[in-house]
């Protein structure tokens, strides 16, 4: 039986679950969820995560959210090719990594995101002040990508599957016109950190990035 997957559009979570499962080659099957429909609310999905969220996966008789969580068991699933690391060093690293993202960009991302795109842009120091920790981060990752192609060792890996989207989202808010009055600087970060602008364009060459690329961000396009 194949893997099933629920997904959103635009979920860094779930965009991170879906490269995984291309990385590795997993076939699947994919269930895109409308949240406009509130298809995520309804009890099918529901019974599968009570908090209502994407990615869900669903692997036999095994029902799993959270992307973390489906990261690890898709790793045991499928060691190849490894996204966790294969040294104590370079798992260590990947996984502090996405630590970083967890605990430092997202938070911030989300101070951004959630105004420009869900209203209440009115708390502009609020988001002023989460971009400010945006630039940190982002000159942060630039500074590792002057000299190297991936964040950890030479290939990609976990800890690019989780910063990814994250950044591709934090553009999109940056660039949506109820951004402008906030003069965050955040809607074009190839042109400021033209680092990550190479390796967002690297992570871009890997398998399945059409198929997982937001729908809905073709369609604004
Ligand atoms: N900690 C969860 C977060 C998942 C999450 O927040 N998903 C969002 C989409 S980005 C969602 O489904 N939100 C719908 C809702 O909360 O109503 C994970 O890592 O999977």
């Amino acid at each position: 039986m194949a893997v099933e997957l629920y997904w959103g559009s635009g979920s860094p979570f779930a965009w991170r679950v879906m490269l995984a499962l291309e990385w590795k080659k997993i076939p699947y099957v994919s269930n895109l969820i409308s949240f406009s429909k509130g298809e995520h609310k309804a009890p099918a999905f529901v019974a599968m995560n009570p908090r209502g969220k994407v990615p869900v996966l669903k692997d036999g008789d095994v029902t799993l959210y959270e992307s973390l969580a489906i990261l690890n068991y898709l790793e045991k699933k499928q060691p190849e090719p490894a996204l966790l690391g294969r040294s104590p060093a370079e798992t260590g690293a990947i996984w502090r990594h996405i630590s970083e993202c967890v605990h430092y960009f997202a938070p911030a991302a989300s101070s951004v995101i959630v105004p420009v795109f869900f209203g209440g842009v009115g708390e502009k120091a609020e988001a002023m002040k989460a971009a400010a920790t945006l630039h940190n981060e982002l000159a942060r990752l630039e500074k590792i990508l002057e000299s190297a192609d991936w964040l950890v060792g030479d290939k990609p890996s976990g800890a690019d599957l989780w910063w990814y989207p994250e950044t591709m989202l934090v553009e999109r808010a940056g660039a949506n016109p109820a951004a402008q009055p906030l003069d965050l600087d955040l809607g074009a970060i190839a042109k400021r950190y033209p680092a990550i602008g190479r390796w967002q364009k690297r992570v871009e060459t890997q398998p399945g990035y059409e198929k997982t690329y937001p729908p809905h961000w073709k369609k604004a396009a």
